[in-house]
């Protein structure tokens, strides 16, 4: 059976009911129905943010780790956010509208930390800048989607101060390890058991593998994500 028709099964039956936005994903293996998706806001300006406020769900993580893949991917969209093979395409931070069953939220995908061809400079100062005044501001962040890549050995120093920072604001996090696909079954459940130790998550809230080529991990997080959305609307 299609991995993801398998997980549709599994999650039906104890959230079915309650997660409009995950639900819609089930007749339709490869289709959330989002009944309206729209460009919001785009800034390179720390502190210029949309006019519109609704829950927002922030996108972070090391340049190039999957974070508009991620975006693209759980809404059904090859090219809403603009990804690239090359690290440091997201430079400013893109606000996207998503409403389906009743619910209103707003995608946030930030620009990549941790891209070393960039200079030191513009690096620390310009993106820095950006998604620290994002993430001090008063707009209702729902949930920070924290992406590791599956494939590294664990949270890089950079990851694991944006972790710490987060922690300590007391903002909900999700951590999502990407490019699943590129790992054996076997491969993926170790690397998954390795990343909950270093980041020393509870068991009942496992990092998310996540693959944006299968949708594998798409119904685990869109429940997440209807979740803390309903928390904050
Ligand atoms: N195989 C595979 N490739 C992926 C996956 N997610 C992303 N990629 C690839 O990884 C590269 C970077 O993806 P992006 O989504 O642009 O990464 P990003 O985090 O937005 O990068 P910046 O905007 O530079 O910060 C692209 O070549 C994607 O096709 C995945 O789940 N599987
Ligand atoms: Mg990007």
């Amino acid at each position: 059976m299609n991995p993801l028709r398998q997980q549709v099964r599994l999650a039906r039956l104890p959230f079915g009911a309650t997660c409009p936005l995950a639900r819609a994903i089930e007749n339709c293996a490869h289709a959330v129905k989002i009944s309206k998706i729209e460009v919001v806001h785009t800034t390179s300006q720390p502190g210029n943010y949309p006019g519109d406020v609704a829950p927002e769900v922030a996108f972070l993580g090391r340049s190039n780790v999957g974070k508009s893949s991620l975006i693209n991917s759980l809404v059904n969209r090859r090219k809403l956010a603009r990804t690239s093979k090359a690290p440091g395409r997201t430079r400013a931070i893109h606000w996207y509208g998503l409403a389906g069953g009743g619910l209103r939220c707003l995608f946030v995908d930030l620009p990549g930390y941790g891209y070393a061809r960039v200079p030191r400079q513009v690096r620390e100062q310009e993106w820095a800048r950006l998604i620290e005044t994002y993430l001090r501001s008063d707009r209702p962040l729902a949930l920070a989607i924290q992406l590791l890549d599956i494939r590294r050995d664990g949270p890089t120093d950079l990851d694991l101060q944006m972790i710490e920072w987060l922690r300590a604001s007391g903002i909900p996090i999700v951590y999502v390890l990407t490019k699943a696909d590129k790992l054996s079954r076997s491969r993926r459940a170790q690397a998954t058991g390795r990343f909950a130790r270093c980041l020393e998550l509870a068991p009942e809230d496992p990092p998310i593998p996540y693959s944006a080529v299968s949708g594998e991990g798409k119904v685990q997080l869109w429940m997440r994500i209807d979740e803390s959305i309903r928390l904050v609307a």
